[in-house]
């Protein structure tokens, strides 16, 4: 009997380890930085990436869960003023850098990609220190009909890395399906953050031999 509750506390520890290792929450940067930006703050204000200006639902960061709010395909306004962001006319590419404010363990990219120009590749890169960047890989946004009213979100998982800073490199811009001539533009970008989310290995197991430990002395007295 003690031997199968040990195992009960184990297999509960073991679940324990397999939704933590998927639960993250949501977390907007505190600021952000562009390589270009159109020369007309309400097309050129790369705050407006950072702010959830034109989000139809907003989240909490650091609280909300990334999957779940995801889940609810929150779309964003097509609309400009202080909601999205753009490179001047005629820009291929261009580099995004957020700050997240401190060192988080960072699990994916939620990028909202403007419907007008948009951008046809993204490489996504983090660091530490703001100073050297590494590649966790690179993604093709959905290339959004110029004709749609609102747009979703592409999100982008890697694997789970520390970073302050993650920065975009966009490329291929604009879309095939966006206006000609245009340059890279973007709507809202989010991150998910696994950091507080993923017990530590030695507490659990200390959490699961002492639920053990509970259930033997519960049998033992019940005996
Ligand atoms: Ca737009
Ligand atoms: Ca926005």
């Amino acid at each position: 009997m003690t031997s199968k509750l040990i195992q009960a506390g184990g297999v509960l520890c073991a679940l324990a380890i397999a939704s933590a290792a998927h639960a993250g929450v949501i977390v907007g940067a505190s600021s952000a930085t562009a390589s270009s930006s159109f020369p007309d703050p309400v097309f050129g204000t790369v705050a407006n990436l950072i702010n959830q200006g034109g989000l139809a639902t907003g989240y909490i960061s650091g609280v909300t869960d990334f999957a779940t709010y995801l889940a609810g395909n929150p779309q964003h306004t097509i609309q400009s003023p202080g909601a999205e962001w753009f490179t001047p006319f005629g820009a291929t590419s261009a580099t995004l850098t957020f700050n997240l404010g401190s060192v988080l363990t960072i699990a994916s990219v939620a990028a909202w990609v403007d419907e007008f120009w948009g951008a046809g590749n993204i490489d996504v890169l983090t660091s530490t220190d703001g100073v050297s960047f590494a590649s966790v890989g690179s993604f093709v946004p959905t290339d959004w009909a110029t004709a749609v009213s609102s747009y979703s979100a592409d999100v982008f998982s890697f694997a789970a890395t520390a970073a302050q800073f993650v920065r975009l490199n966009l490329s291929n811009c604009p879309q095939p399906l966006s206006q000609a001539g245009g340059g890279c533009g973007m709507g809202e970008v989010a991150f998910e953050a696994v950091t507080g989310r993923v017990p530590e290995p030695a507490s659990l197991a200390l959490a699961g031999l002492a639920l053990a430990g509970l259930a033997v002395s519960r049998r033992r007295k019940a005996v």
